[in-house]
């Protein structure tokens, strides 16, 4: 992962700044302090709201619509949605007017999809990518590619998720097998899903439970992760199961704009 120093110099060499932001959770996602940077250094910067396909369309429209309000040049993204690809592309080549070659940086919080933003619009796996933070495959240094004539990405790691709001500063900056503690950020984490979208888990893994800890229990059980001994619930695995789960989008999660 990368510190603020670190942004600063790469986007004092960029032309122009991608910030990526996960669409289920542009707030959380967003970083003012980028787009304070870039606005100091006078990069134009476009703000890529992410994973589209994961959101039914007028919550993605609605987005737009207040990320537009803010005056910022914005634009929804899918892998899957290949006009998506064209738009961001455009938006690059409307900028060799008045650089040729342009280098553009993308940034964001880990596992927004930068890596594969990349690789989409360049019609082939050269980045690689990976679905949960510190699994193999994430982003460990800059990277340039080349997406086409004249037109350069530079990939970067995630930012160091400091600032963006618990439980996401956890879930997202270390890998789950590293988490000293994975019960108290899967239970935040479970409260934040289930406040957004109540039938989230019962879709998922076909619990009824509302309270987060019965959830991890009953997940436990019903998995058959049990201490052989005592038959009690191993409620970490449960737990490390939700926020991988959570990453991997395996839990329909969204958060509307108010
Ligand atoms: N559904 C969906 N998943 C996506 C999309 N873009 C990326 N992903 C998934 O999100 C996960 C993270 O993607 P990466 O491209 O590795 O993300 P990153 O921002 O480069 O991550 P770091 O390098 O760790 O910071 C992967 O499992 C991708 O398959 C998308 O448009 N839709
Ligand atoms: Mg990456």
């Amino acid at each position: 992962m990368i510190s603020w120093r670190h942004i600063a110099r790469l986007l004092k060499r960029s032309d122009m700044v991608i910030e990526v932001l996960d669409i289920r959770d542009p707030i959380t996602t967003r970083s003012r302090k980028v787009e304070e940077l870039a606005r100091i250094l006078s990069k134009e910067i476009i703000v890529v709201l992410n994973k589209s396909d994961l959101v039914p369309k007028r919550i993605a429209d609605l987005w737009i619509k207040k990320f537009n309000s803010y005056g910022l040049n914005t634009i929804t993204f899918s892998m899957y949605n290949k006009k998506s690809k064209s738009i961001l592309l455009k938006k690059l080549e409307q900028n060799l007017m008045y650089r040729d070659p342009l280098t553009a940086s993308i940034v964001g919080y880990p596992k927004t999809g930068k890596s594969t933003i990349i690789n989409s619009l360049k019609g082939k796996k050269s980045a690689s990518t990976s679905p949960i933070p510190g699994s193999p495959g994430y982003t460990k240094s800059f990277t340039r590619y080349k997406i086409r004539e004249g037109i350069y990405i530079i990939d970067t790691p995630g930012i160091i998720p400091y600032g963006i709001g618990y439980p996401d500063s956890v879930i997202r900056g270390k890998n789950v097998e590293e988490l000293k503690d994975p019960v108290r950020p899967a239970i935040d984490l479970l409260r934040k899903i289930l406040s957004y979208n109540p039938d989230a888990i019962a879709k998922a893994y076909g619990i009824g439970e509302s309270d987060p800890y019965k959830i991890l229990e009953t997940l436990a059980l019903k998995r058959m992760w049990v201490y052989k001994k005592s038959k009690e619930p191993i409620i970490e695995e449960a737990a490390k199961t939700i926020i991988r789960d959570y990453h991997k989008a395996k839990i329909k999660f969204f958060v509307p704009p108010l």
